[in-house]
């Protein structure tokens, strides 16, 4: 699966609350395959090896869960993502059908 998704990191790794200056809402290209979400900078193209950066804002979603934010209300179509390595993010999908879609196909996992 892949599609448009706009990312903001709420937690880190062990579940502290991402600081300041890295809160922001950022827009991917994102690309499931396997047990990796990537978050690519660019359209995804078959053939071509993934960047450092991409490589490095790829999620692992094995034992990660998915779910509505529903306490998020600032923007509509919002998901939030905890992985097993307890960061979480919020990702923003283009509808509520899409955001549904990813929710059920990460859980899938
Ligand atoms: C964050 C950025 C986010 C905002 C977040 C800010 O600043 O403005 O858009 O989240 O608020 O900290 P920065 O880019 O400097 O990290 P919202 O869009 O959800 O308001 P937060 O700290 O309350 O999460």
């Amino acid at each position: 699966k892949h599609g448009v998704l706009t990312r903001k990191s709420h937690a880190d790794m062990d579940g502290k609350r991402t600081p300041r200056g890295r809160r922001g809402w950022k827009k991917f290209y994102a690309v499931l395959k396997g047990m990796i979400l990537y978050l690519q900078k660019d359209e995804y193209k078959p053939d071509t090896d993934i960047s450092e950066v991409d490589l490095k804002n790829a999620v692992r979603i094995h034992h990660a869960l998915a779910t509505r934010a529903t306490d998020y209300s600032k923007r509509a179509n919002v998901l939030k993502l905890k992985t097993s390595d307890w960061r979480v993010y919020l990702l923003q999908a283009p509808s509520e059908e899409e955001m549904m879609s990813w929710i059920f196909r990460i859980n899938l996992v």
